[in-house]
């Protein structure tokens, strides 16, 4: 029947891609059924302290507590006398999450059945983050991205190389754009308390050294994951459902004045909203709408699992099933070509917009990222 040929036709395809080693973004391809993608489970969580120390406990997590629905904070505020920046030259890779698995290996969930054929028993391991831009990737037009792929013990750690590009525009960010930067974590600030019974202080200091993160395990289709990504703060209510349940991601963006920008808006902004609380199942995003001085003057909360409906007005917009999908699609072209079992080879997959993805490898080279710590303490 029809789902044979389709059937067919997709192994052909992929066989295709296969061969000539390298993986297409175009968004028409992956225009299937939705795959299988587990409710995920939160298996821990760690902090990261205002030094940027990594802490096996939850201290960092903070409480949302709901401002006014036009509450006019000033998100310039405190900057720069109260403001602690993290030096974002210095490239962590996976090291936080290595450190929670080493600490925590007990607590990672292995299917019972099936007898692994590795010694964590997931397939993936890999930032948040990491994993937005692959869900992204078939509607990205600007950026690019690298990922560095190892395989350790049966398991593939994805990790993130900046590319180019990026570089150059992390060191010629502008003062404006610097300043902009900061208002995320100054809207972060007046919408969170450090205790359940607590209220936020505006008077602090914003330092982005300090965060909590989650760290859960789901199954896209064939591929088990294990990631972590950074969370805002939880709901207050201790009868709310637990982890990653209680969670809310805060998001500002510029006041909507115009179709246009509403427009603009559903197609671009809510895309990468979705993306990255959908993967750990954060089911609410509050957005603070700010103005062109930095002044709060709407806050909104968007439930993750109504945008995709919000955006199906928009023509030509980008849908769920594509992301995941091209995601799904990607994670076999990593298993199919990361082979070898070594911490010191490096599998590198880049994409830039408008071509495929394509991969190089490198034996003891500058791309290595699995640390030596991390390899000695397993391999006991
Ligand atoms: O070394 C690297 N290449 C990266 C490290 C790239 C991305 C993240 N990280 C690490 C950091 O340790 C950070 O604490 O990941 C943590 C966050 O991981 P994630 O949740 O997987 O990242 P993402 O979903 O991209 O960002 C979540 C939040 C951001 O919030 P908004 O609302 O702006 O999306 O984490 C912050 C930011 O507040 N953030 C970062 N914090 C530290 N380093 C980074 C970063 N590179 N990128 C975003
Ligand atoms: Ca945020």
């Amino acid at each position: 029947g029809d789902y044979e040929t389709k059937k067919r036709l997709r192994a052909t395809h992929e066989g295709q891609q296969r061969a000539a080693g390298t993986l297409s973004a175009h968004r028409q391809l992956y225009e299937r059924p939705f795959p299988l993608y587990k409710q995920p489970v939160e298996v821990g969580c760690f902090s990261l302290d205002s030094r940027r120390v990594f802490c096996n406990d939850p201290r960092q997590l903070r409480y949302y507590v709901q401002p006014a629905q036009s509450p006019g904070f000033d998100l310039r505020d405190g900057y720069t006398s109260r403001f602690v920046k993290r030096d974002d030259s210095v490239k962590e890779k996976l090291d936080h999450v290595l450190r929670w698995i080493l600490a925590n290996r007990d607590k990672i969930q292995t299917r019972v059945q099936t007898s692994s054929s590795s010694a964590l028993g997931v397939d993936f391991v890999t930032w948040r983050g990491h994993l937005t831009k692959v869900l992204t990737t078939p509607y990205e037009t600007h950026e690019g991205w690298m990922l560095a792929a190892s395989r350790f013990r049966g398991s593939i750690y994805i990790s993130e190389v900046e590319t180019e590009a990026a570089r150059v525009n992390r060191e010629t960010r502008s003062e404006r754009q610097e300043e902009m930067m900061y208002w995320g974590y100054k809207f972060e600030q007046y919408l969170c308390a450090d205790d359940v019974d607590g209220t936020p202080d505006p008077g602090g200091v914003v330092n982005t050294n300090e965060a909590f993160c989650t760290v859960v395990q789901t199954r896209l289709a064939d591929h088990t994951l294990l990631f972590s990504g950074e969370v805002d703060c939880r709901v207050k209510d201790p009868d709310a459902p637990p982890a990653p349940g209680c969670y809310v991601e805060l998001k500002t963006s510029a006041e909507i004045c115009t179709p246009k920008q509403r427009s603009n808006f559903h197609r671009y902004k809510l895309l990468k909203w979705w993306a990255q609380s959908f993967l750990p199942g954060v089911p609410q995003i509050v957005a603070g709408f700010r103005d062109h001085d930095g002044i709060v003057v709407g806050v909104e909360t968007i439930p993750t699992s109504k945008i995709s409906h919000l955006i199906k007005n928009e023509y030509n917009c980008w849908k769920p099933t594509v992301c995941m999908n091209f995601c799904n699609d990607f994670l076999s072209f990593v298993k199919s070509v990361v082979t070898e079992d070594n911490p010191r080879v490096v599998y590198l997959f880049t994409w830039d917009p408008h071509r495929d993805v394509s991969f190089t490898v490198h034996r003891d080279s500058q791309y290595t990222f699995l640390p030596e710590w991390y390899i000695r303490d397993t391999s006991s």
